[in-house]
């Protein structure tokens, strides 16, 4: 048996397993070379364990340990954060921000949120989003720090998303823009969930390719909710038509495209997510929570307005 305790690093989005708090043991299984990962405590009706040999893992769930599917290789902790974007759809990128740039975003939107509750939003769709589901877009958010007399805020804003741009180019790729037009802050209360869809419609993106760099504020995946989400779901919803008709929010819909994952993320971690990539809150979920997180969307020009922007 080999202690996990040295920081053993099993991917699989890191849902449950991670290098500070594991609690598991993976035993040889001989002669398969794999190794089952046991005591690990994980949610009953989750994923139990794993077979993990090099970088192919395989799970199965509480009924009766049948495996499931093995999980794309791209899952490999070593894999780079790129490949498993473009092979899962989805990448958790720990320690996405240092100390100083979570502690800049959590002032910005605690700020954020008073002034919102206390001033007029002359925006009437800023007024109207922060009415009906508490959220924050951030295209019309530098004009209304602006218009609140919070200039500092608005530097803030500006380093912040520099700095998330940046590091968003470093590790996917130099052709991704931030988009603020779909990107936002959302502070969820009173168990307000969302059910499974894609961004590409649900969020109204209207570009062929854009991913979503989710930055939760607060520690989830345990007691508050993290995202559930399904790897390499965003390959065939990719075909589909765009509707926002109830099927992509169905549950049998979306078990046909794969087994769920559900990273612990903490506050500074981000997952990054295709915008056909199937997710929603995390299912097994309090019904009662607050929980903040920010949505700083990207996307890739055409080539022809890509040349166009370089020499502009
Ligand atoms: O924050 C959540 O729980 C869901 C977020 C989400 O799915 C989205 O905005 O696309």
């Amino acid at each position: 048996m080999r202690d996990l305790a040295g920081g053993y690093g099993i991917d699989l989005l890191n849902r449950t397993l991670r290098p500070s708090s594991v609690a598991g043991r993976l035993e040889p299984l001989a002669p398969s070379g794999f190794f089952q990962v046991t005591e690990i405590g994980l949610d009953s009706d989750h994923i139990k364990g794993f077979l993990i040999a090099n970088s192919s893992v395989m799970l199965w769930r509480n009924s009766g340990g049948t495996l499931i599917k093995p999980i794309s290789p791209a899952n490999s902790s070593k894999a780079p954060p790129h490949t498993r974007l473009k092979f899962d759809g989805v990448a958790v990128v720990r320690q996405f921000l240092d100390a100083d740039d979570l502690k800049s975003l959590a002032q910005l939107v605690e700020n954020t949120y008073k002034l919102m509750s206390l001033a007029q939003i002359p925006d009437a769709e800023m007024a109207d989003n922060f009415k009906r589901w508490n959220g924050v877009w951030l295209q019309p958010l530098p004009d209304f720090l602006n218009k609140s007399g919070s200039n500092s805020l608005v530097d803030v804003y500006g380093r912040l998303v520099s700095t998330i741009s940046q590091r968003t180019r470093h590790l996917f790729g130099y052709a991704w823009r931030f988009y603020p037009q779909r990107s936002f802050m959302r502070r969820q209360v009173g168990g307000a969930t969302v059910p499974w869809h894609i961004d590409a419609d649900a969020a109204g993106i209207g570009r062929s390719q854009s991913i979503n760099v989710w930055l939760p504020l607060d520690t989830v995946g345990s007691r508050l909710p993290s995202l559930d989400v399904i790897p390499a779901s965003h390959k065939k919803m990719r075909t589909l038509a765009l509707t926002r008709d109830r099927v992509y929010r169905d549950d049998t819909f979306a078990a046909s495209f794969g087994s769920t994952v559900t990273p612990i993320l903490d506050p500074g971690d981000a997952l990054v997510f295709d915008q056909f990539t199937l997710h929603r809150t995390q299912h097994s979920a309090v019904s009662d929570f607050a929980r903040t997180s920010c949505e700083f969307r990207f996307i890739k020009m055409p080539m022809w307005r890509r040349s166009f922007w370089t020499k502009s």
